[in-house]
């Protein structure tokens, strides 16, 4: 006999049931650091990862299982085939092509569209009750994209939106004040990156609002210029990709944590992307990031933010943008 039949007795030939499943589309940086994130926070038994690019797939795939002694994830699978993520409780979206020099985001977002057909076809028909968080670029605009392909709820399509921008505010407020990130309370909501609106009137510390220390925070009249901090976060990504080529590992971390709250149905309260017709006067069909409880059915509830003339009147600007983007594309 072989030294497995020496050194096992087979008690069962039931196989354990998968009991939760994550799919990582796109294995570039982004989508590798979602993968580490997940696997060390063991939020699921399996993960799934698909590419175009089949080598860099297989490669990272080998790499990740190769750590499988120090981490608690049973499965790390791959394949070209959507099939590998069949039956998965959450899909991240980290595919996309790149920005070719000289190219306007319009034409990007066209070619993103053509790879997004394909993509959520597939995805859709392996997980059908799935829920999905987008994370490529322009994110706003690809997560309606992904529910318009999808057909799917608004409620199952995730944008990661301004999770990131959030948590980059809260650490650079935590730097200024000398205090942990997760004690620094303040959202940024409405579009990822260079539009996006940081709700000052909202910025507390253990409930005492910064507004009320100082009046004129996040204005130009605000002799401290808190408002550099909103600048810094928007420079942010520009100056990690001047440095380093791509931004991955707080986007993986940020995705983890949306992950885990979908997961384990924690209804934890996220700035994600979601649809927002009818909202803060917004009449057109686009997804901006708000307030969203997030649990085992997605986005189930949206938290009702009171903005400022001035804050809605940046989120309604920014819907009118994304239209303008959304409204001649070829779905
Ligand atoms: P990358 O390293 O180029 O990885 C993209 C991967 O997608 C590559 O491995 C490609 O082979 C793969 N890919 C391309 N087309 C397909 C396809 N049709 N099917 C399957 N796979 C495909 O990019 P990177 O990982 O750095 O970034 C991924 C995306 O995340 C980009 O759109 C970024 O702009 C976006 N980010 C979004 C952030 C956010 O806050 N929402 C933050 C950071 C990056």
């Amino acid at each position: 006999g072989t030294v497995k039949c020496g050194l096992m007795k087979n008690f069962t030939q039931e196989e354990g049931t998968c009991h939760s499943k994550i799919s990582i589309i796109g294995t570039g940086s982004v989508g590798m650091a979602c993968a580490v994130s997940i696997l060390l926070k063991g939020l699921s038994d399996e993960l799934a990862l698909v590419d175009i690019n089949e080598s860099k797939m297989v490669g990272e795939t080998m790499d990740l299982q190769h750590g499988s002694s120090f981490v608690k994830m049973p499965k790390v699978v791959c394949s070209k085939d959507y099939r590998v993520t069949t039956s998965s409780n959450i899909v991240v979206i980290t595919a996309g092509a790149r920005q070719e020099k000289g190219e306007t985001r319009l034409n990007l977002v066209q070619r993103n569209v053509a790879i997004f057909k394909l993509m959520i076809s597939n995805i859709v028909q392996y997980s059908p009750c799935c829920k999905m968080i987008v994370v490529s670029n322009p994110v706003d605009i690809l997560t309606y994209v992904t529910w318009k392909l999808s057909h799917f709820p608004p409620s199952h399509i995730i944008g990661s939106g301004c999770n990131l921008d959030t948590a980059r505010f809260r650490f650079l407020i935590g730097q200024k004040l000398g205090i942990h990130s997760e004690s620094c309370h303040g959202w940024i909501l409405g579009e990822h990156g260079d539009s996006s609106v940081p709700v000052w009137s909202g910025v507390n510390v253990a409930g005492v609002p910064l507004k009320e220390l100082n009046p004129h925070i996040g204005t130009d009249r605000d002799p401290e210029h808190w408002n550099n901090v909103h600048k810094e976060v928007i420079a942010s990504a520009y100056e990690i990709i001047k440095r380093k080529g791509y931004t991955s590992w707080a986007i993986g971390l940020s995705v983890a944590d949306l992950a885990e709250s979908i997961l384990r149905n924690l209804r934890r309260v996220h700035p994600v992307s979601t649809r927002v017709k009818g909202l803060y006067g917004i009449s057109k069909d686009v997804f901006l990031s708000v307030p969203c409880v997030l649990g085992k059915g997605g986005v189930t509830d949206l938290i009702t933010v009171r903005l400022s003339p001035e804050e809605e009147a940046g989120l309604k600007k920014s819907a009118e943008t994304l239209w303008k983007i959304q409204e001649p594309l070829k779905l």
